[in-house]
C-alpha cells in the first residue's frame, strides 16, 4: 500500500518512556502509519487569540511525520463545543432534544475542515492515502477535492449514525450526508449504522444501495461498510494478568473484603446511561436482601466535556445520586458505591476489570464501547466476570455471550446484575470464552487492515 495519511480532531503522539501506555486505538494507527509510513495529522489541542494559528508543528518519529495545528478560540468554540459536540454528538446519540443550533457554530465547524484541507493538501503526495476520523471531520474530503485532489479518501465514524426522522431533525443534515459523498469508503462501527445511514439517503430521495456493498448519492458512487473497531486483545489480557501484583490493585482486592465487585468505567457522557445504572444497582439491592454488604460497585467516571453544560450538569447529578444512594441503601461498615469522578492508570483498569464479577455496560447509545471488550480480555480464564451489555451499544452486535439488558428498563437491568451474580462457573467460562475467541480474531489490527483493504480496493 502506498503512503497513510491519517487525519483526527486529536493526534495521539508516541508515548514517552514512563508514559501509561496508550489506549488501542492509537497503538493501531501508529502500527499501520509505522509500517506504511505517513503522516497524522489534527489538532494540537492549543487554542490561542490570534487571529491566524501559528504554521504547522511538524514531529518526525520513526517513519512517521505529526503535524499538529492550533486553532483560534473562536474555532474551538464554533467547531469543537459549538457543532461537533453540542449538534453532531447528541444528534448522532439520539438526543434531538439536546442539539443546539446556531449558524454561527455551522459556520465555523465547515470553516475549520476547510482550514484543516488548506493545512493538509500541500503534504500530500499522488499517490497517499487519506483515512479521515470521526464526526468533527465530515466535510473534509469534500473541501481536499475542491481543490482538486483525487486520492483514496476514506472516512471511519466512532460514533452511531441515526435513523432518517433524527438525523432529519439537524437543519443541515442534507451538507452533512452530501459531505459524506465525497469519499471514497465511508465506514461505520456496525451494519445497523450502515442501515441508518442508506435509509436516509433513499428517504430523502438523494441515493441508494448498490450491488456489492457499493453506494449512490448526489451523482457519485463510492462504498459503505461496516467495521467494528475493537481492542489490543491479547496485550490487554496479558496486562490484566500482570496487574494482580499492581499495588493499587491489590489495595482495591483487599477493600473490597470478599464481596463482589462490580465496575462501571466510562467518560462522564449523557450517551453512557450512568444515571439508570446508579438507579438499576440501587434496585438490585433494595430486591435482593440477600446481597446487602456483599456487593461493590465501583463506578469510575473521568471528567470529560465540562465546557459544555449538560456535562457540567451531569457531573453534579451522578455525584449526589451516588451519595443519595449511599444515604440510603449503605450501613456504617458498607459503602455500596465507590464514585470516582477522575482517570486511573490503564495497568491499575486493566488489574480492576479482572477482580470485578460484573463488567456493567449500559450505555443508552455508542457507537461501540472498547470498555466492554476491555472487561472480557480482562477476564481470568479460570474465574471468568460476566458481562451485563446495552443492547444498544455497536458492541452488542458482536458480543453475544454477555447478558445484554435494555437500559431504560431499570428492573430488567438489575434483574441482570443478579443474574450475573448468582450465575454458575460453567456458565461464566462458556459465555466468556465465545466473546473471547471472537475478540482474539477481531482485534483492533484486524480493523485496520480490514478498513485499508478496503479502502485501497475501493
Ligand atoms: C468513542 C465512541 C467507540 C475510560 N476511563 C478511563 C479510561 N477509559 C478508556 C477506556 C476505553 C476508552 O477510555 C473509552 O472508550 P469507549 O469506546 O468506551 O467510549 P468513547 O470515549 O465514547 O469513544 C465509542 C470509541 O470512540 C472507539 O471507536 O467505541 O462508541 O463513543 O478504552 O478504557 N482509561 C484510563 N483511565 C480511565 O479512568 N486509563
Amino acid at each position: 500500500m502506498s503512503r497513510l495519511v491519517v487525519v483526527s480532531n486529536r493526534v495521539s503522539l508516541p508515548q514517552k518512556s514512563g508514559d501509561a501506555p496508550a489506549g488501542g486505538l492509537a497503538v493501531a494507527l501508529q502500527a499501520a502509519l509505522e509500517e506504511h509510513g505517513g503522516i497524522w495529522m489534527g489538532w494540537s489541542g492549543k487554542s490561542s487569540g490570534a487571529k491566524e494559528p501559528a504554521p504547522l508543528d511538524m514531529q518526525q518519529h520513526g517513519n512517521i511525520t505529526y503535524a499538529l495545528t492550533d486553532l483560534t478560540k473562536t474555532d474551538v468554540e464554533e467547531y469543537y463545543h459549538g457543532f461537533a459536540n453540542r449538534v453532531l454528538w447528541p444528534i448522532c446519540h439520539y438526543r434531538m432534544d439536546l442539539a443546539e443550533y446556531g449558524r454561527k457554530e455551522m459556520a465555523g465547524y465547515f470553516r475549520v475542515n476547510r482550514f484543516f484541507a488548506h493545512k493538509l493538501a500541500p503534504l500530500i503526495q499522488e499517490d497517499d492515502v487519506i483515512w479521515v476520523h470521526d464526526y468533527h471531520l465530515i466535510p473534509l474530503a469534500a473541501e481536499l477535492r475542491q481543490m482538486g485532489l483525487k486520492n483514496k479518501i476514506g472516512f471511519f465514524l466512532h460514533i452511531p449514525w441515526p435513523p432518517a426522522d433524527v438525523l432529519f431533525t439537524m437543519p443541515v443534515h442534507e451538507e452533512i450526508m452530501k459531505n459524506l459523498s465525497y469519499y471514497d469508503l465511508v465506514g461505520f462501527q456496525t451494519d445497523h449504522d450502515l442501515a441508518n445511514f442508506v435509509g436516509g439517503l433513499v428517504r430523502e430521495g438523494i441515493g441508494d444501495a448498490l450491488e456489492g456493498g457499493k453506494l449512490t448519492s448526489y451523482g457519485r458512487t463510492f462504498k459503505g461498510g461496516f467495521y467494528p473497531i475493537s481492542i489490543e486483545t491479547a496485550m490487554f489480557a496479558e496486562y490484566a494478568k500482570k496487574a494482580a501484583s499492581n499495588v493499587i490493585v491489590r489495595k482495591a482486592k483487599q477493600s473490597v473484603e470478599g464481596r463482589d465487585l462490580i465496575i462501571g468505567v466510562d467518560r462522564l457522557d449523557y450517551s453512557k446511561g450512568i444515571t439508570q445504572r446508579i438507579d438499576a444497582f440501587e434496585h438490585f439491592v433494595k430486591s435482593n436482601p440477600a446481597h446487602h454488604n456483599r456487593v461493590t460497585y465501583l463506578q469510575i467516571t473521568p471528567k470529560s466535556r465540562s465546557e459544555v453544560p449538560e456535562y457540567e450538569q451531569m457531573q453534579r447529578m451522578v455525584a449526589e445520586q451516588a451519595g443519595r444512594v449511599n444515604g440510603a441503601i449503605g450501613t456504617v461498615d458498607w459503602v455500596p458505591i465507590r464514585y470516582i469522578n477522575r482517570s486511573i492508570g490503564r495497568p491499575v483498569l486493566a488489574g480492576l476489570y479482572r477482580l470485578a464479577r460484573i463488567g456493567l455496560v449500559t450505555p443508552l447509545r455508542d457507537g461501540m464501547n472498547l470498555v466492554a471488550k476491555e472487561y472480557v480480555a480482562a477476564q481470568d480464564p479460570e474465574n471468568p466476570g460476566v458481562l451485563v451489555l446495552s443492547r444498544f451499544a455497536g458492541a452488542a452486535r458482536e458480543l453475544r455471550g454477555a447478558l445484554l439488558v435494555n437500559p431504560y428498563d431499570i428492573e430488567g437491568t438489575a434483574n441482570a446484575i443478579a443474574r450475573g451474580i448468582n450465575m454458575p462457573i460453567e456458565e461464566r467460562k462458556e459465555r466468556w470464552g465465545r466473546m473471547m475467541e471472537h475478540l482474539l480474531e477481531h482485534d483492533v489490527t484486524r480493523w485496520c487492515d480490514d478498513f485499508l483493504e478496503d479502502l485501497t480496493a475501493a
